[in-house]
C-alpha cells in the first residue's frame, strides 16, 4: 500500500510539473485531492489494514497530500504571476510617442487687463478684494452717499431682483464692505475688479461691463493727498497703456467723493496732437477719482476727523480696447473665436 501511495505521489508531481495552464492544473487537483480522487480512495481502503499499519499509512497519505497541495499552489502562483507579467508587458505605454494636443482656449482680453492691474497694485501693497455681483441697495447705493431718491441714482439704471437686491452697478459696494470689515480702525489699500451691470445697451454701452475701483484710507496725519492719487494713477496708466502718457484732472461730480475729478489720459495714438480717437482734443477720458466723501467714511465706520483718503474707478472694457487697439466694444462679448484667438497664450508658454 505504501508503494501504491508513493507511486501516486510520483505521477501526481509529474503531472503537476507538466501542466500547461490553470485548467489542466485544476483537473490534476480534482484527480488527486478531490472527493473521488485517488488519495481519497486510498484512505477509504484503510479499513482493511491492521491497527498497527493504519497510523503509518494515514500519516503517509497526509504527508503526500500536503506535498501535492503545496506543489499545486506553487504552480498556481507561477501561472498567475506569468499572466500578470504578460498583461503588464502588453499594456505598457510608449512614452516616446508624441501626445495628442489638447486644444486650449485663450485668456479673454478683459481678464488679461484685470490680471495686469491686480499684479501692479499688489506690487504697490494693495489688497485684491472680491465681492458679490448680487448686491443689496444698501451697499450699492445707501452706504456710498446715494440715498433713495438721490438724483445721481438716475445715472445708473439698474437691474433690481427684489426691492432690496440688485445686480451691482459699480464695484464700490465692495469698498463699503471692506471699510465695515476693517471696523473703522485699520488703514486700507485695496482694489476690486469685476463684473457690473446697468440697464442700458447701445453701440457704446453693454448691460454688463467690467470695472475696477481702488480705495486708499489712512490716518489724517499720513496726508494721503491728491498728489498721491495723481501719482498712483500715473503709474497705473503708464504701466497699462503707455510709458509716455500724461494725466489731466477735470473737476467733476461723484456722490462718494468730494472733490471729484474726471481723469483724462493724453492720447496714446497721436500723443496729444489730435486724431480721430481723441476727437482732435489730444485727451481721452479714462478714469474717475476723488477724495473720499466724509459721509462715506462715516457711514462705513471711519471717523472723518481721524481718517481720510482717495478712491478711483475705471471701466475695464475701455481699457482693454485702448490697450489692444480693439475698435468696437461688441467684439469683447461676441464670443467670436477668430477675435479671441488673437489673445492666445503664446507669450505665456
Ligand atoms: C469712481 C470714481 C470716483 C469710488 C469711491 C469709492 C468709495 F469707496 F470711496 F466709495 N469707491 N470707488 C470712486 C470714486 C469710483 O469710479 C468712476
Amino acid at each position: 500500500m505504501q508503494e501504491q501511495i508513493n507511486k501516486i505521489k510520483e505521477i501526481a508531481l509529474q503531472e503537476i510539473k507538466e501542466a500547461k495552464d490553470l485548467k489542466i492544473l485544476n483537473d490534476v487537483k480534482v484527480k488527486y485531492l478531490g472527493k473521488k480522487g485517488e488519495l481519497t480512495q486510498v484512505l477509504r481502503g484503510m479499513g482493511e489494514l491492521s491497527p498497527e499499519e493504519r497510523p503509518i499509512v494515514g500519516g503517509l497519505v497526509n504527508e503526500v497530500r500536503d506535498e501535492i497541495e503545496n506543489k499545486i499552489e506553487e504552480k498556481e502562483e507561477e501561472f498567475k504571476s506569468n499572466e500578470m507579467k504578460e498583461k503588464l508587458e502588453k499594456e505598457t505605454i510608449d512614452i516616446s510617442l508624441p501626445g495628442t494636443k489638447v486644444k486650449r482656449g485663450s485668456k479673454h482680453p478683459v481678464n488679461r487687463v484685470i490680471e495686469e492691474i491686480e499684479d501692479l497694485f499688489v506690487s504697490m501693497g494693495y489688497d485684491v478684494v472680491e465681492g458679490p455681483e448680487l448686491e443689496t441697495d444698501e451697499y450699492c447705493f445707501e452706504r456710498l452717499n446715494l440715498p433713495k431718491g438721490h438724483p445721481a441714482r438716475d445715472m445708473q439704471d439698474s437691474f433690481y431682483i427684489t426691492s432690496e437686491y440688485l445686480l451691482r452697478t459699480q464695484t464700490s459696494a465692495v469698498q463699503a464692505r471692506t471699510m465695515l470689515e476693517k471696523g473703522g480702525k485699520e488703514p486700507i489699500r485695496m482694489i476690486c475688479a469685476g463684473k457690473t451691470y446697468r440697464r442700458e445697451d447701445d453701440a457704446t454701452h453693454s448691460h454688463q461691463f467690467g470695472q475696477v475701483e481702488g480705495l486708499v484710507i489712512d490716518k489724517k496725519d499720513k496726508n494721503v493727498s491728491l498728489a498721491d492719487l495723481k501719482g498712483t494713477l500715473e503709474v497705473f496708466v503708464r504701466k497699462l497703456i503707455g510709458k509716455n502718457c500724461n494725466l489731466r484732472f477735470r473737476p467733476s461730480y461723484f456722490p462718494f467723493t468730494e472733490p471729484s475729478y474726471e481723469v483724462d489720459v493724453s492720447c496714446f495714438k497721436c500723443e496729444g496732437k489730435g486724431c480721430s480717437l481723441c476727437k482732435q482734443t489730444g485727451w481721452i477720458e479714462v478714469l474717475g477719482a476723488g477724495i473720499v466723501h466724509p459721509n462715506v467714511l462715516e457711514m462705513n465706520g471711519y471717523d472723518p476727523k481721524e481718517y481720510g483718503g482717495f478712491a478711483f474707478g475705471t471701466g475695464l472694457d475701455r481699457l482693454a480696447m485702448f490697450k489692444y487697439g480693439i475698435p468696437d466694444m461688441r467684439y469683447l462679448y461676441a464670443n467670436d473665436i477668430r477675435f479671441l484667438k488673437q489673445f492666445d497664450r503664446k507669450d505665456e508658454e
